[in-house]
């Protein structure tokens, strides 16, 4: 095989969320995240109803110690281990290590009038480690990290202030890094407002009462695609040398059968994924959400200059998640469904699952780049891929070859989609690169580390680290620039 073309950015990703820990240290709030409770109880494919919350259980959470319950509270415990892991990840060749800033530890209320120097002083700390080594960091400014305050005493990303207060923190630390940061995304999975309203924007839907939770998520969503807009702008002003994306979920979708109304429900469904990222790319709502607006009647608030502001500050590339894809049919009685985190998705026969129903599709990561860069003509940065899979540590390491096999099928199609499809591809980080707390389980056994992290699904452990097989693997890959494979 060639190489991959000269400076691309392998690299791997994590959020501060599901990675840090130290939830109540070095004067930070308390995040969404942070009361997201464990649900060992619950099966994965009530995965909508997880994310459901209420301000009782919120107001619970917050008086709580348990951080068995809260798992996320522990993360990796990278807050204290993040030198080891950069080296690591430095081991391996890392080009770029995708984080998330977490809001609650430079505004630990969003509100407050000063940022917490210790929490800025935490991220110069993390940035220098990787300039040591030669890794450029690619950091998110918003990865499910409201503090909670902007949920208990404002209405979430709901409320219009919200946008200032999340400016005020983009100016804070668009400033304090701009010789340190060249890449920003503005928030992950900008869409997923839809799949879990409160880990993304804030939302609880008991505080909501008597209003449609749907026109809730929307305007939500608007108050976002403007504070995107703003920070892209911002971000600009401070280092106009730096580049800054926007994030989506790629859920690709495939009728289940070639019958006609079985292909329009793909390609309405495709464009249901694809509105959020026309609107940032674009800089305008596409005629889609506009005409669903208004035949549901809903009414989302903008204000004067909201579309000018949004029309005059894309985005400069496109980012995204992919993990599976998955089938559609119009009438999908009885057939199969995916435990993917959509409760669209149907079975398809011919790929196989992981160990949690996400269906394994190589091929369906080429159609998605090719999808993607003939709508946007955009660079496009793949930000998170993976393998959740039960991982078992034998004599200090993990033989996971089926995590190889899964990389290996996708970055053959990545090269496809490079040197036949002509996709510009800037870089590539894998999901969670380093074991961490799982966004849909809350729980650690759900693993996609090239790094195993000694701790269990209630948070116990040492929380060592090892390295499994592909960490190996993966370092050949980024030392050839994937001619090995
Ligand atoms: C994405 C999120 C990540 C991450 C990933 C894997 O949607 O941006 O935060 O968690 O999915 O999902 P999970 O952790 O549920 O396996």
């Amino acid at each position: 095989m060639k190489k991959f073309p000269k400076g691309f950015l392998w690299g791997g990703a994590v959020a501060a969320n599901q990675y840090e820990g130290g939830w109540n240290e070095g004067g930070k709030g308390v995040s969404v995240s942070d009361c997201a409770r464990h649900h060992l109880d619950v099966d994965v494919q009530d995965y909508a109803k997880q994310n459901e919350i209420s301000t009782e259980e919120i107001l619970k959470a917050m008086k709580s110690d348990d951080t068995s319950l809260y798992p996320k509270r522990h993360g990796s415990d990278g807050y204290h281990h993040y030198k080891e892991d950069i080296k690591l990840f430095a081991e391996m060749g890392f080009k770029v290590f995708r984080l998330s800033i977490a809001w609650s530890r430079i505004f630990p209320n969003g509100d407050d009038k000063e940022p917490n120097e210790e929490g800025l002083k935490f991220y110069d700390d993390v940035f220098d480690e990787c300039h040591k080594y030669g890794i450029e960091p690619l950091v998110t400014m918003s990865h499910y990290e409201p503090p909670i305050n902007l949920v208990l005493n404002y209405d979430g990303w709901y409320d219009r202030e919200v946008i200032d207060m999340f400016i005020k923190y983009v100016d804070v630390i668009t400033d304090r890094y701009k010789d340190k940061v060249k890449y920003w995304l503005t928030f992950n999975e900008v869409d997923s407002m839809i799949r879990h309203p409160y880990t993304t924007g804030g939302l609880v839907r008991d505080r909501f009462e008597g209003k449609n939770f749907t026109e809730v998520i929307f305007q939500a969503m608007h108050h976002q695609f403007v504070a995107s807009a703003l920070a892209t702008k911002i971000a600009h002003e401070k280092n106009p040398d730096c580049k800054v994306g926007c994030m989506l979920t790629k859920l690709t979708y495939y009728p289940y059968t070639c019958k006609p109304e079985d292909v329009l429900q793909a390609q309405q469904d495709m464009r249901s994924t694809y509105c959020y990222s026309d609107t940032q790319v674009f800089g305008e709502y596409p005629a889609y959400l506009l005409t669903k607006f208004k035949n549901e009647g809903l009414n989302i608030k903008m204000e004067e200059h909201d579309l000018e502001i949004m029309k005059k500050y894309p985005v400069d590339f496109v980012s995204f998640s992919y993990y599976s894809s998955s089938c559609v049919a119009k009438d999908d009685a009885g057939l199969k469904k995916t435990a993917a985190n959509t409760n669209i998705a149907i079975k398809n026969p011919y790929i196989p699952s992981s160990d949690w129903g996400w269906q394994i599709d190589p091929i369906g990561l080429r159609v998605s780049l090719v999808d993607l860069y003939d709508r946007y003509r955009k660079p496009l940065f793949i930000v998170e891929n993976g393998l959740g899979a039960k991982d078992e540590l034998v004599n200090g390491t993990v033989d996971d070859q089926y995590r190889i096999d899964y990389f290996d099928a996708h970055f053959r199609e990545m090269y496809n989609a490079i040197y036949e499809d002509g996709v510009d591809l800037m870089g590539y980080t894998s999901w969670g690169c380093i074991d961490l707390v799982s966004e849909s389980t809350k729980q650690m056994s759900k693993r996609y580390g090239f790094i195993y992290v000694d701790a269990d699904d209630l948070g116990n452990g040492t929380y060592k680290r090892y390295k499994k097989k592909s960490f190996d693997w993966y370092k050949h890959v980024i030392e050839t620039n994937g001619s090995c494979l």
